[in-house]
């Protein structure tokens, strides 16, 4: 299997600072593919550079591994809460260090920050997303993909949850959203702007959970994904959004889901990008332990 670009080698693992997990996962999504985001988001960090122009970052000087993809249990097919334990089974067995995981789905989320919170290792949660995904259930499915954040907000409490860059909600889902902080698509150009938007979300030092469903970019840019979104984010305006939040919070876990390859465009601009996400994710991480501003 080809490592994210960057990846110590399994004989340097144990010098690991950080760490890549794929999630393959697509059980609770209609529309499937997703599962082969992490491969897609892999091969397509080997078009990009490893030196980060605008940081003067060397990326393989960061010390992190790819571990490869967790192994799903065939068997409980049929039962997402089952597949959900199976995911938390795998990160048990890791060390506490910083992680990027790749989906898969969103539903893959809830698991993930189930285990963490669960653990004492994540007190908050903070969504990238077109989609408010609060469904209470969704086609008889109450751990659907349209439904994580509401799972999430149960569990770690609705005060603790963020949704950043919303643009498609249901007319219900819209009138349980005051519940939670939400900054939707059209702050970012409003007067208050990414900065605006930072300096409110980024200033508390507590342990988060950072998912990015690269569906907050525009389609344009981001065609292959399960539910396009027209009028989204630039990938500038994402970065800037992840660059302030690892500044700003203890993300101690982050997450790049939805990308589907069978959905993207011939030249993989939907990989590419989600790809460029995850790299920066790993240079904020790096930023962020060694006060590097
Ligand atoms: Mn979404």
């Amino acid at each position: 299997m080809m490592k994210l670009a960057g990846s110590l080698s399994e004989k340097d693992k144990e010098k690991a600072l950080y760490e890549i997990i794929g999630v393959p996962y697509d059980g609770n999504a209609i529309n499937k593919g997703s599962r082969g985001g992490p491969k897609a988001i892999r091969d397509a960090s080997q078009r990009l550079e490893t030196f980060l122009w605008h940081k003067k970052l060397e990326l393989s000087d960061l010390l992190y591994y790819d571990y490869g993809d967790i192994k799903l249990k065939l068997e409980s097919e049929h039962n997402p809460l089952f597949k959900a334990q199976n995911i938390a089974e795998f990160v048990l067995e890791h060390t506490r260090i910083r992680r990027v995981f790749l989906g898969g789905d969103h539903s893959i989320t809830y698991p993930l920050v189930k285990y963490l919170f669960e653990h004492g290792e994540v007190a908050s949660v903070i969504f990238i997303d077109a989609h408010a995904d609060f469904r209470d259930s969704y086609l008889g499915n109450k751990y659907s993909n349209a439904c994580v954040m509401r799972r999430i907000a149960e569990l770690v409490g609705f005060e603790h949850v963020t949704e950043i860059g919303v643009r498609s909600s249901s007319a219900d889902e819209y009138a349980s959203l005051n519940k939670i902080a939400i900054y939707d698509a059209d702050v970012m150009l409003s007067e208050k702007g990414v900065q605006g938007v930072l300096e409110e979300i980024g200033k508390r030092e507590e342990k988060t959970y950072l998912s990015i469903d690269i569906d907050v970019l525009d389609p344009g840019i981001a065609p292959g994904v399960e539910h396009p979104e027209p009028c989204g984010l630039s990938l500038e305006t994402l970065i800037s959004l992840v660059q302030g939040i690892i500044k700003g919070r203890d993300v101690v876990a982050s997450d790049v889901v939805e990308v589907n390859p069978r959905l993207d465009i011939a030249n993989g601009i939907t990989s590419l990008n989600a790809a460029r996400v995850v790299f920066e994710i790993l240079a904020c991480y790096w930023k962020r332990d060694n006060r590097d501003d």
